[in-house]
């Protein structure tokens, strides 16, 4: 393949790839921002190829920041084999941990203006928590494809090019039953044109709050106005 037709192929496949966009809104919720309709981000949105596999992106990289006793983002989609940092920028130590498919993953106590890595290979949704602040929680969702997003507060998302195909557009929220996720799948066609979704409603009906533990299977010790709920109280 010649230089020239090298660039012409190039330039053809990024003209074939469109970005499809849509909303999400979420319902029946006992946040009172959500309720207020002001708050609908964190909803992972994405594109499963019916046919082709997916391809891979390897080296990949994202984080998830510690300031403030906050996680963030609180949800992070990545593509599986990232690599994701969690550096603490707060002046106490931290111990990021997490339960990814039931399994623990645990990063360790490491003190201000340090980091440590966790690579995650297998597709899957991690809880991450703190051991010391049980009111610090992230979500990250590890997917087998390269086009997701995650909502804004006002509940759109925009997934890149996306080569024209079949998929499968499935969601994640951290506040809906498996059921009412699974029953949101659905089957989308993408052509050459950038393609709006039809809107999502999620209802997180349905869904409890459940106490989590720290990295030892133990409760907290912690002053009762640091709630032991997932997800914690904002
Ligand atoms: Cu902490």
């Amino acid at each position: 393949m010649t230089w020239r037709s090298l660039i012409f192929f190039s330039l053809g496949a990024l003209a074939a790839a469109a970005p499809v966009t849509g909303r999400v809104e979420l319902r029946d919720s006992r946040d009172a921002a959500v309720r207020k309709g002001l708050d609908y981000s964190g909803v992972v949105v994405w594109l499963e190829p019916v046919r082709a596999v997916a391809a891979t992106r390897p080296a990949l990289k994202a984080r998830i920041v510690q300031r403030d006793k906050t996680f963030s983002p609180h949800v992070l989609a990545i593509q599986t084999g990232t690599r994701v940092d969690f550096p603490n920028f707060d002046p106490i130590f931290h111990n990021a941990f997490s339960n990814y498919n039931g399994q623990l993953f645990d990063v360790g106590l490491y003190p201000p203006g340090t980091s440590r890595s966790v690579r995650f290979g297998r597709a899957g949704v991690v809880r991450v928590f703190c051991n010391i602040h049980p009111n610090m929680s992230a979500v990250i969702v590890a997917l087998e494809t390269p086009y997701f997003a995650v909502t804004q507060k006002d509940g759109t998302y925009r997934i890149e090019n996306v080569p024209p195909g079949e998929y499968r557009l499935r969601v994640f929220h951290e506040r809906a039953t498996d059921a009412v996720l699974n029953g949101l799948a659905k089957t989308v066609t993408v052509g050459a044109e950038p393609l709006v979704a039809a809107p999502l409603s999620i209802s997180e009906s349905g869904y409890l709050a459940v106490p989590h533990t720290n990295k030892f299977g133990h409760e907290y010790h912690t002053p009762a106005h640091e709630s032991g709920l997932y997800p914690a109280a904002r």
